[in-house]
């Protein structure tokens, strides 16, 4: 049975992709080519410096690590920037109703975000006081897909990892959820998390009792 959910930030909580999409597409401008919508989808779930790496190749560009570290600073303060106008009503559809259901089923709560900006961004949508642990980019020595960020959240709450649900929206976090022993549901699309345990479109539709 399960005992705790583990949620990913960004696309499962609340929609701040868009706002990555748009520091990353204006870093690739800066340096004279462009990236698709496509392209940004290899970059959900996976770490600020290895998506900077990926972009880099993506327009042919070499840098010094001192350049690649200024580079990944100033897109981090244009994202910041964007994320500035966040609200509690940027929340997900859903997905305060659902943790509220879990709260009351005594099911614990953790974080497993890539973002090293996660608390910040719960705090501006109101949200940083539902979790009982919180896994992020400052405390990650592997990103996803590896399993750690979800193993910590399970250690942080003592519940072993069969008893562990995972909320991913990327490929790479539902890879690290199963990596970890954990049931994984991807909130998305079937076609492209494929190998994810169930897909839910969204919150609005899945509620407590769906988990049995
Ligand atoms: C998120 C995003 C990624 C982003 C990463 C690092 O992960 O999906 O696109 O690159 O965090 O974010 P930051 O630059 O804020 O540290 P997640 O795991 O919440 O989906
Ligand atoms: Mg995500």
């Amino acid at each position: 049975s399960i005992k705790a959910c583990l949620f990913d930030l960004d696309g499962v909580i609340v929609d701040t992709a868009k706002y990555h999409y748009l520091a990353w597409r204006e870093l690739a401008n800066d340096l004279g080519f462009d990236i698709s919508l496509e392209q940004n989808e290899r970059l959900k779930g996976i770490s600020r410096m290895e998506s900077l790496e990926i972009i880099l190749s993506i327009g042919g560009v070499v840098l010094t690590e001192e350049e690649k570290l200024a580079r990944a600073a100033e897109k981090n303060r244009r994202y910041l920037e964007l994320c500035k106008q966040m609200t509690p009503g940027d929340t997900l559809p859903g997905v305060r109703r659902f943790m509220e259901e879990l709260k009351s089923n005594r099911i614990l709560l953790g974080l497993g975000s890539a973002s090293k900006n996660a608390t910040v961004i719960l705090n501006s949508i109101d949200m940083l006081h539902y979790f009982d642990t919180i896994v992020d980019g400052n405390r990650l020595t592997r990103g996803k897909p590896d399993p750690q960020v979800f193993q910590l959240g399970a250690e942080d709450l003592g519940v072993g990892a069969e008893h562990c649900a995972v909320f991913e929206d990327a490929v790479a976090g539902i890879q690290s959820a199963k990596a970890a022993g954990m049931f994984a549901i991807g909130v998305g699309a079937p076609s492209v998390l494929t190998e994810a345990d169930l897909v839910i479109p969204g919150f609005e539709t899945f509620s407590y009792t769906d988990l049995h």
